[in-house]
């Protein structure tokens, strides 16, 4: 590496470092202790927030807590760091996971490695020098050979471009960057839009607080119960004891869940049989409802018990029928789109304050001084709640301006969707790599063990280069082709893209590019492929 192990100011204020990595959430936290601990590298994390975190630093709204269960939704890769750290929840409530990531930053030294309060504005490929060279807001410049994006998958929120917004007399706020100090709902009156994971976990909350709450619902959603309730110590100890055959399930599962996924098919059990697994499994709550059967993703007609299941459990929840109605998703089947969890979400609307706003049948006109405006009412609030999600995927890594060889913008690559080989890196890029990005399994999995696996082989292959002598690599076009036509083929043989309101395809943002964007094929598979891809010299990649 030109400068192992160490910072070289060079003449003027570019600061040079032999990696530059974007984002300190959990992607950019471990790739700064792999390539500065193991590697010995000298390495800089930017990053615009105040503090680690990455999107648990952001999202700090009412109910805000992860859908993965404690015991697996963090690292896997020190054994001191399990056995020091304990969870209190089944579901690791923001501030929670706040505190182990602030604790994973103290315990591997890594703050004095990490640039808070810098958000980064541009990045350029030299291909004479063979170096990126990154920008600040603030106009700092840093130069690197290697530039690795830890931006999350989840963190440009999206404001849906309402007429009159800027007219509203109460507040507003996104859920994706909620206030430090919290929101005081008491005594106010509050529309809450969106029926996604966040509007499902915020939403009774919320109404718990706040005067009134009407709940503006443009898809009817499905959900499970969450189930959340403290851990006790026998639990903890059944982790602890059993440690790595969890890690080493959920290594081997399609989405990094450490589950066990039975070889049956919904189709072929009885239904009294079908109805008591889906009952035990809505009992137990969680994500792991999904995997009742081998086949939810794959068979429509499989899929359709369980969506009719959860159907019957919105009617049978929700007194109002009228209400129920509206509540039961028809137009796509259960898990299609992210599935959420929740926490006494239709049992909600069972509540005098809480009303719900069928947006299909009344789409939203404008934002008034008063209140949200539909096709036929106004509805008078004191506060709004936009939990309408994020430019997913793309959006993060678009924000940074990023331009490779010959000056070509990453927004114009990509202006029909995104084209990455694995995921991991784009042609016309040299020494970029993206983190859980497009193109790679992420947003379908237990982030954290995808961004393990992509955090080691990314590690491996600059150790490669090092090894080598060599200082470039760069993913062929008509590698990325293949991996291109690979996800839609892994997309296509499920029936995820049938959803077509869904954030997974862009859906959710207007003008994005509708393209299947995470990698359908499972983690397992995946895992395989780029192991494959490194044993067989970096197969698709362009060395020198
Ligand atoms: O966002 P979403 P989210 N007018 O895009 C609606 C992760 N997450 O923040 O479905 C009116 O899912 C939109 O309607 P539609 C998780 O991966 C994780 O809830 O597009 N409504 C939808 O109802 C999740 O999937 C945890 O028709 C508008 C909602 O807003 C992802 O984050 C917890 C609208 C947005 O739902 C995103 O979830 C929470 C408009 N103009 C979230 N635009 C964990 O536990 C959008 N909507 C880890």
């Amino acid at each position: 590496m030109d400068n192992p192990g160490a910072e070289t100011l060079a003449a003027g204020p570019v600061r040079r470092y032999d990696a530059i990595i974007v984002g300190a959430g959990f992607s950019g936290l471990y790739q700064l202790y792999q390539l500065r601990d193991r590697l010995g590298l000298s390495v800089r994390i930017l990053e615009a927030a105040d503090g680690v975190g990455g999107t648990w630093y952001w999202n700090r709204y009412p109910g805000a807590r992860c859908d993965s269960e404690s015991h697996y939704y963090c690292y896997s890769f020190s054994r001191e760091l399990d056995e020091e750290w304990q969870w209190t929840e089944r579901y690791p409530e923001h501030t929670e996971i706040r505190r182990y990531l602030d604790h994973v930053a103290d315990r591997f030294g890594l703050r004095s490695d990490i640039q808070l309060g810098t958000r980064v504005t541009g990045a350029a490929f030299d291909d004479h020098a063979g170096r990126w060279t990154i920008t600040t807001q603030a106009g700092e410049r840093f130069e690197a050979r290697f530039l690795i994006t830890a931006v999350g998958c989840l963190s440009t929120a999206n404001v849906p471009a309402v007429a009159g917004l800027e007219s509203f007399r109460g507040q507003w706020y996104h859920t994706g960057r909620w206030p430090h100090e919290g929101v005081d709902f008491t005594g106010r009156r509050v529309g809450l839009i969106g029926t996604g994971s966040t509007g499902i976990q915020a939403a009774p909350v919320i109404a718990e607080q706040a005067a009134h709450l009407t709940v503006f619902q443009r898809t009817a959603n499905y959900s499970v119960p969450a189930r959340n309730g403290p851990l006790d110590d026998e639990f903890r100890a059944w982790v602890r004891a059993n440690a790595q055959d969890l890690r080493r399930k959920a290594q081997e599962s399609s989405n990094g869940h450490p589950f066990d996924i039975p070889e049956r098919s919904a189709l072929e059990v009885s239904p009294q049989e079908r109805e008591a697994i889906y009952e035990a499994a809505w009992q137990r709550g969680g994500l792991r409802f999904r995997a009742t059967f081998k086949d939810l993703l794959l068979d429509q007609a499989a899929n359709e018990t369980a969506s009719e299941f959860i159907r019957a459990k919105i009617r049978s929840i929700v007194k109002d029928p009228e209400t129920a109605a509206k509540l039961t998703p028809t137009d796509h089947l259960y898990a299609t789109k992210r599935p959420p969890i929740d926490t006494n979400y239709f049992e909600t609307f069972n509540c005098d304050n809480v009303r719900l706003v069928d947006l299909k049948a009344t789409p939203i006109e404008s934002i008034m001084p008063e209140g949200v405006r539909t096709r036929d009412t106004t509805y008078p609030l004191d506060v709004i709640v936009f939990a309408t999600g994020f430019d997913a995927l793309t959006g993060p890594l678009l924000a940074l301006d990023i331009r490779g060889r010959g000056g070509q913008a990453l927004k114009d690559v990509w202006s029909a969707g995104p084209r990455t080989y694995l995921g991991l890196q784009t042609p016309g890029f040299p020494n970029l790599f993206t983190i859980t990005g497009p193109g790679s399994p992420a947003v379908l999995t237990n982030m954290p063990v995808a961004i393990e696996q992509h955090v080691e082989w990314i590690t491996q292959c600059i150790a490669h280069l090092r090894d080598c002598g060599l200082s470039r690599i760069e993913a062929t076009p008509e590698a990325a082709s293949g991996w291109v036509a690979h996800v839609n083929e892994a997309a296509e043989a499920t029936l995820l893209p049938m959803a077509s309101s869904s954030w997974y395809l862009g859906a959710n943002v207007p003008g994005k590019p509708q393209v299947f964007m995470p990698y359908a094929g499972g983690m397992h598979h995946y895992r395989t492929i780029c192991d494959r891809v490194a044993n067989a010299g970096y197969q698709g990649f362009a060395l020198r």
